[in-house]
């Protein structure tokens, strides 16, 4: 039996229900993280020593860092699948995806789904905010010019690229208080992957 151990609301924990939800793989999870601590506990930095969320136990297997959680997801019990070709054009050109992710997209929209969700109106710098608000969108801008002409993606094909910007995207179109310009290819694609099952269960819920 796999185990997930995360709290719900986490953009990380959501992107790996939703591949499980895609692969259709029975798992258990537990809270972890935030109001649910844990994470700082003996027991689970022996897991994972970063005392993050997610981490992945499949037996006598644990893994850390969700995008490489999602890598093994559907190596390990998806090979069949399309959401990590084995190709390795398609293959390098989804994990672009997810490495920008990490190293581009979440670092710039961090601070402002943590302004607008977490922080009371009254300690929020308005100032910094517009100007975290000015550099997503225009990381949001060039995805919108990616997508001229796709339908996913990477494409004609679902893949985990679209689990991963999507889980982020929710996060960004989810957000009130923001003034989006009109993006037409990031919405079209956004209500196309709003569609899938896991998507629904697990990443479209009011921000927390
Ligand atoms: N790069 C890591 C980031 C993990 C991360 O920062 N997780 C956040 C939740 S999204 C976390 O554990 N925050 C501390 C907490 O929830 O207590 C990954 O993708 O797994």
């Amino acid at each position: 039996m796999i185990t997930i151990w995360g709290r719900a609301n986490s953009v990380n924990v959501q992107k790996v229900l939703w591949c499980c939800d895609e692969l259709v793989l029975p798992y258990e999870r537990i809270d972890a993280g935030l109001a649910f601590g844990r994470n700082n506990e003996p027991d689970y930095l022996a897991m994972n020593p970063t005392g993050k969320v997610p981490t992945l136990v499949d037996d006598d297997f644990v893994l850390w860092e969700s995008n490489s959680i999602l890598r093994y997801l559907v190596l390990q019990y998806g090979e069949a699948s399309l959401l990590y070709p084995s190709e390795p054009k398609q293959r390098a050109s989804i994990d672009r995806w997810l490495d920008w992710s990490l190293s581009t997209l979440q670092p710039a929209e961090r601070p402002v789904f943590w302004t607008l969700v977490r922080t009371p109106q009254a300690q929020r710098d308005t100032a910094r905010l517009a100007a975290d608000i000015n550099a997503v969108s225009l990381l949001w801008r060039m995805l919108d010019t990616h997508l001229q002409g796709r339908f996913f993606l990477e494409g004609e094909k679902f893949t985990l690229a679209d689990i991963v910007i999507g889980a982020y995207a929710k996060r960004w179109f989810g957000l009130d208080g923001v003034e989006r310009s009109p993006l037409p290819n990031l919405e079209r694609w956004y209500s196309r992957i709003a569609t899938r099952s896991g998507f629904k269960k697990y990443v479209d819920f009011p921000l927390t």
